[in-house]
């Protein structure tokens, strides 16, 4: 049975990468680490087996690996766009560190597989603004952006000069029914749906139109599962692909949501985040993903706003949050 080991399994991808792993291959066979278990009780990935684990510590990354038999590490432990700002140097170690500590444990463990997610967030100003290339122009303004682009450099390496089979994708804005983003620049498309099924009002902050790429979490997760499943022989790049799903400005999200809940009134005051959003292009050309490994996305739009509204709508009308 591959033991399976996900880092940053309490935060917004991990939460729900963590359950479909364990739904595919048994909860004993995927092990949940996160820095601190304290505060994650209610989240469904915390539950055993579970690791506590500070990625920047590299003898604790090479001993979970040891004590679990960890064969595929899915590395989600990071600092997002917005929340890396308040404290870039504890940006750079986290990200960069704690990806230096996760290769370097595979390296040691030959046959140990990583999947590590960079971003949109690698792209900058300079980068084309609409269906980015594969290979372009890569000049982010952010630190969590400079990790990303930096991450997909040193993945690269280790696969190329140690042999260590890491895979990543650029994921794009992702928007989630089961788990709270966790300080991004995206975090707007998540909140908005919560704050519609609550008090029927929002304020965005950024533009009505700021239009960036988005994923959906099922989408995401298969995206990840995908590539990790994809025959090595046909991946002519191996970190960073460009995935692409959808695309729509935040007026359009919130005019969707006002579609099927028509009271819901949203506001755009847009902060400090605006800037880093402006920095990021409005879509993606995912074709080096759909020939090499065959990616295509199943939400769109519309599909991730019903299915949104019909996961949440229930559970906070319960009065329960992720
Ligand atoms: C962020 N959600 O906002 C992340 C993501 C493309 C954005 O990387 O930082």
């Amino acid at each position: 049975m591959a033991k399976f080991l996900v880092t940053g399994a309490f935060g917004q991808i991990g939460t729900e990468l963590t359950q479909a792993l364990r739904a595919r291959h048994g909860t004993a066979a995927v092990v949940a680490s996160g820095r601190r278990l304290s505060g994650h009780e209610s989240n469904p990935a915390c539950t055993d087996p579970v690791a506590v684990l500070d990625v920047t510590d590299p003898a604790a990354v090479r001993n979970v690996l040891a004590t679990h038999d960890v064969d595929v590490v899915y590395h989600l432990a990071a600092r997002l766009s917005a929340v890396g700002e308040q404290d870039p140097a504890l940006t750079w170690r986290v990200n960069m560190e704690g990806l230096r500590n996760v290769l370097e444990a595979a390296r040691a463990r030959p046959g140990t597989r990583v999947f590590w997610p960079s971003s949109i967030a690698a792209f900058g100003p300079e980068t084309p603004r609409d269906a980015v290339p594969q290979d372009t122009v890569m000049r982010p303004t952010t630190m969590y952006g400079v990790t990303k682009v930096a991450g997909e450099l040193l993945a690269d390496y280790y696969q190329r000069r140690y042999g260590v089979d890491v895979r990543g994708v650029r994921f794009p804005g992702v928007i989630s029914s089961q788990s709270l983003p966790g300080g991004g620049t995206t975090d707007y498309a998540v909140e908005i749906f919560y704050a519609a099924l609550t008090s029927g009002r929002y304020t965005a902050f950024v533009r009505a139109d700021t239009v960036l790429p988005m994923i959906y979490m099922p989408d995401c997760i298969r995206a990840a599962r995908m590539l990790m499943d994809a025959e090595p022989a046909r991946l002519r790049h191996r970190n960073g692909f460009n995935i692409a799903a959808m695309s729509f400005s935040a007026g359009e999200l919130a005019d969707a949501i006002r579609e099927r809940l028509p009271g819901f009134r949203c506001e755009f005051v847009p902060d400090e985040r605006q800037a880093i959003a402006d920095s990021w292009p409005r879509s993606i050309d995912d074709r080096a993903a759909r020939e090499e490994w065959d990616w295509a996305p199943e939400y769109d739009l519309t599909r991730m706003t019903d299915d949104m509204l019909t996961q949440l709508g229930p559970r906070l009308q319960q009065g329960s949050r992720p």
